[in-house]
């Protein structure tokens, strides 16, 4: 029984040496319930008096040496563990950080985004509306009946005969115009659709705010001090603008309006290509039809309306000479601003 007890515990020693050595099922093996120290133990029975307390003693060494044994490969199990880890994980806080890449506004929201403060600031409000549009708010509430020739200038997409693609953000305005009831000063910035083939300066998207104010007693004068106002704000405090006779069929009388050149102040040179004055507007009064089919009572209340090209402002203000750069996504050309 002693010869036994011996190979019990050289057998679990050799056992416990062998690398990756599963610790638990050594313990089982030998000092669990159905172990072999166990089954040792249940003989005793067969062994003289003198005999039993001196194999018990040596029973309970091996006992000991076994756990004493396994505590120390699992501790050392342990440590290995995590000196693997930390190795693998190994982390060196004095390497430089990564850098993120911001990004930042694309040109044409920055110059959106400034003309909203702009018209904000003189109490108009921001109105939105669909991109698909009814060729009714498109044209005909604005005086665009079916075969005008405004139709050709402005030819757009057709969903079906009476759905299209808005050409202009004015269908918005008939919208505000039809719910609300004076006074209305609202702005209309958004996407606009036209049949053009892509070129240095068509696009078949492109972007325009426009603007209206509908009140009793408004005139010529309120537009042309609200369209300086916001030529001053926009372009410098020395801007001045510049009204030419011109045809809209949604106002009347209507205006090409120009801007004093903002890099020669007027004298010519070749952002105004020699002129002095660089085009970006046009507006007028509110047509009277147009006040009539949106439910507004010409006789009472009158109107002005604006409308822009944010492309043609942003390329004149930062001298971009094609159009297309604004929608190649090329990092070339959005990180100049
Ligand atoms: C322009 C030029 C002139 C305009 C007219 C209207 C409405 F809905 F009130 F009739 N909205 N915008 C207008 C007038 C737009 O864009 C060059």
């Amino acid at each position: 029984m002693k010869e036994k007890l011996q190979q019990i515990k050289q057998a679990a020693f050799a056992e416990l040496q062998t690398p990756d050595c599963d610790t638990e099922a050594v313990r089982v093996k030998y000092l669990g319930k159905k172990g072999e120290l166990t089954a040792v133990l249940r003989g005793m029975g067969a062994l003289t008096p003198e005999e039993r307390p001196v194999v018990g003693q040596m029973a309970n060494d091996v006992r000991a040496e076994i756990e004493a044994a396994l505590t120390t490969v699992v501790a050392a199990a342990k440590e290995k563990a995590l000196n693997d880890r930390l190795v693998r994980e190994k982390l060196d806080v004095t390497m430089p950080g990564k850098c993120e890449r911001v990004g930042h506004q694309h040109p044409l929201t920055r110059a959106q985004r400034e003309m909203e403060e702009i018209f904000i600031g003189m109490g108009f409000e921001i109105a939105e509306g669909p991109e698909v549009e009814y060729d009714y708010y498109n044209f005909q509430a604005l005086n665009i009946p079916e075969n005008h020739p405004a139709r050709d200038t402005q030819d757009t997409f057709y969903i079906t005969d009476k759905i299209l693609l808005r050409s202009q953000t004015s269908p918005v305005q008939v919208r505000v115009m039809e719910k609300q009831s004076p006074p209305i000063r609202v702005i209309s910035p958004g996407r606009v659709y036209r049949s053009d083939a892509l070129d240095a300066t068509h696009s078949p998207l492109f972007h325009q705010m426009e603007g209206l104010v509908v009140d009793k007693g408004i005139t010529m004068s309120d537009l042309k001090g609200t369209l300086e106002t916001f030529a001053r704000k926009m372009f410098g405090d020395k801007t001045e603008i510049r009204f030419r006779p011109h045809h809209f069929p949604f106002t009347e009388p209507s205006a090409e309006v120009d801007v004093s050149c903002f890099v020669c102040g007027g004298k010519g040179c070749r952002v105004c290509k020699g002129e002095g004055w660089i085009e970006i507007l046009g507006a007028g009064m509110v047509h009277p039809f147009v006040l009539q089919n949106c439910g507004i009572d010409p006789e009472v209340y009158s109107g002005f309306a604006f409308g822009m090209g944010l492309e043609r402002v942003t390329m004149t203000r930062y001298g971009i000479d094609d159009i297309r750069l604004f929608y190649e996504n090329d990092e070339r050309f959005l990180k100049q601003f």
